[in-house]
């Protein structure tokens, strides 16, 4: 079955929404390393990474299915944050907009009876609930530790020990 040309224009659009996800999480890992917290920048250049992994199943998906992908500009993202909990409810909200832009793309799928795109998104659906667990867990977390002392110290060595 042929992938429509809104069902196309959709996953491009998707494929933008994770790129900017990954420049997101890069900014961030940047402004980590800034801040002299070496763990969590290297748990959110993770996150990067695995933003890429989830474009290009976008990406080679479209081409498996015969489609066009076409690459849309990023916006900048922000580069400066408030501190470590004030990034964590960042990448929290982030994930809940990724879980929103998931289930449009899943709604548009059952509509269209695309049963290939449907299984592909069926993936991403597990993937966000996963994405936003690890997100409100380190959250909760910070709210214990606080910006700044011991506490957030030991989070940071706990974030250096995140697989790639
Ligand atoms: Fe691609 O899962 Fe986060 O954004």
């Amino acid at each position: 079955m042929e992938l429509s040309k809104k069902m196309q224009d959709a996953l491009n659009e998707q494929i933008k929404e994770e790129l900017f996800s990954s420049y997101l999480y890069l900014s961030m890992a940047a402004y980590c390393e800034s801040s002299n917290l070496p763990g969590f920048a290297h748990w959110m250049q993770a996150q990067s990474g695995e933003e890429l992994e989830h474009a290009m199943k976008f990406f080679g998906f479209i081409n498996d299915r015969g489609g066009r992908v076409i690459l849309q500009a990023l916006d900048q993202p922000a580069a400066e944050f408030g501190g470590p909990t004030d990034l964590f409810e960042k990448t929290l909200a982030h994930e809940q907009y990724i879980t929103g832009r998931i289930h449009k793309l899943y709604a548009l799928a059952v509509e269209e009876k695309d049963y290939a795109s449907l299984s592909l998104l069926q993936w991403f659906v597990d993937e966000q609930v996963e994405e936003e667990r690890t997100a409100s867990e380190i959250l909760e977390l910070l709210k214990m530790t606080g910006d700044k002392g011991q506490g957030l110290i030991m989070l940071d060595r706990q974030l250096a020990s995140r697989g790639e």
